[in-house]
């Protein structure tokens, strides 16, 4: 039995399906969890000593690469003079006034531990400002796992949603209405009817959790008009998206100011850190300034918070995310390219440094084109290239990750693998 396999056994004994987070389980692709012993650059290497290209990059926030030398020594002088404190520290303002810096729509921002938690504090935040209950989600977004936003579509177009989770009351759900992505009819018709009811509308502004979805730039604008025009919060959840799709995220790729942005991942540079932030008369209706509670033990960690700044600006160098680009570019069309030599219909697109891969002839637009590719050949692609030393998120359902450390001959590599798996599909 491989290392891997003994450590899955053992680690479903004590841990529900062996794992902290459930797409790790691979329940989506089938087969045996790869236990990670280390990371660097852009490999990881698992139990049983093999090493992968890395394509998943801790979900996002490995933009530099893993173990990045300058990253992991801020993070040890940090952890040596002490690993939280539960008080306010310098470099929690240093790491704010660089993301004020860095993102024209922050006026003012306050640190969490998670992008959950960022989320969840941003739609309470929308609530207390506005003083109304609704909020808009959209179908095959996700925006962490409160229970307000654990909630799918409605048996309508206009009716509110069910809970996606066990566990979730259906008087929560009830507050939330979830409509189809990129859909202009659903948005109109939604806002002319419940407009002046609804507190905020969270959207992922490029879909990251339905694999990746682009917005059309025309729904972006519309949905930023409507929000204004019916005194709506708009929440940019750019969790994913923030530091990775360009400087300014996808705020700025689209050139649309939401009122509030959620971040995580990157910021935290690889440590557990989320942030929301935005208008600064709505942030003031935070505690202890304002009558919206929320608070933790660990935000701001000393130690996060020291890999995020060093990380983010990491990122200010001239030509960063050009040079990442392209090399996400190079790897979506020399996939496109491999297949289309194998003649298998597929498809793949980047958006700064993140990407998707479509076993469909074009990228979805939305929800239902992204359930209606070809699954059970995405299966078969995963595990061929993990096979052959190339590890993409277990599930047809999330976005990859390139980092500035993947080199072209990683790149070229991958292209090679993907056109001997296209060929056994
Ligand atoms: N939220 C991630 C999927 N989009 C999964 C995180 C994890 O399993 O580490």
């Amino acid at each position: 039995m491989s290392h891997n396999a003994e450590l899955f056994e053992r680690a479903q004994r004590v841990i529900p399906g062996g794992v902290n987070s459930p797409v790790r389980a691979f329940r989506s692709v089938g087969g045996t969890p790869r236990f990670i012993t280390r990371a660097a650059g852009a490999h990881v290497w698992d139990a049983d000593g093999r090493r992968y290209t890395d394509y998943v990059g801790s979900w996002g926030p490995a933009i530099l690469g893993h173990a990045d030398a300058e990253v992991v020594e801020a993070v040890q002088r940090a952890a040596a003079d002490g690993l939280s404190f539960g008080a306010p520290t310098e470099r929690e303002i240093e790491m704010a006034e660089l993301l004020v810096d860095m993102l024209p729509s922050l006026e003012m921002v306050r640190l969490v531990s998670s992008g959950t938690e960022a989320t969840m504090s941003a739609i309470r935040l929308a609530r207390g400002f506005t003083g109304r209950d609704a909020i808009v989600k959209f179908e095959g977004c996700y925006h962490g796992h409160a229970d307000s936003l654990l909630v799918k579509a409605g048996s309508g177009l206009l009716t509110f949603g069910n809970p996606s989770s066990g566990g979730v009351p259906a008087d929560f759900a009830r507050h939330t209405l979830v409509l189809d992505f990129n859909n202009l009819a659903a948005l109109e018709e939604c806002f002319a009817t419940r407009g002046d009811t609804l507190a905020c509308v969270i959207i992922e502004p490029v879909a990251g959790n339905m694999n990746l979805v682009r917005p059309a730039q025309a729904y972006m604008e519309r949905l930023r008009a409507l929000c204004t025009e019916h005194g709506v919060v708009l929440i940019f959840d750019e969790v994913m998206t923030g530091f990775r799709v360009g400087p300014t995220g996808a705020q700025g790729l689209y050139g649309i100011t939401p009122d509030l942005t959620t971040l995580g991942k990157i910021i935290g540079g690889g440590m557990p850190v989320g942030a929301f932030g935005g208008r600064r008369d709505i942030m003031r209706q935070v505690a202890p300034l304002g009558t919206v509670y929320q608070a933790g033990t660990l935000s701001g960690s000393p130690v996060a918070v020291a890999a995020g700044l060093t990380t983010l600006r990491r990122l200010r160098a001239p030509g960063f995310y050009a040079s990442l680009a392209a090399r996400t570019t190079a790897l979506t069309e020399g996939l496109a390219a491999a297949a289309a030599r194998r003649g298998v219909a597929f498809s793949a697109q980047a958006v700064g440094a993140m990407f998707g891969l479509y076993f469909s002839a074009t990228p979805p637009q939305g929800f239902a084109e992204v359930m209606g590719a070809d699954r059970e050949r995405f299966n078969r692609f995963f595990h061929l290239m993990l096979e052959a030393g190339h590890y993409f998120a277990p599930s047809a359902f999330e976005a990859g990750f390139v980092s500035a450390a993947h080199t072209e001959a990683d790149i070229t590599a991958t292209i090679a693998a993907a056109e001997a798996a296209f060929a056994q599909l």
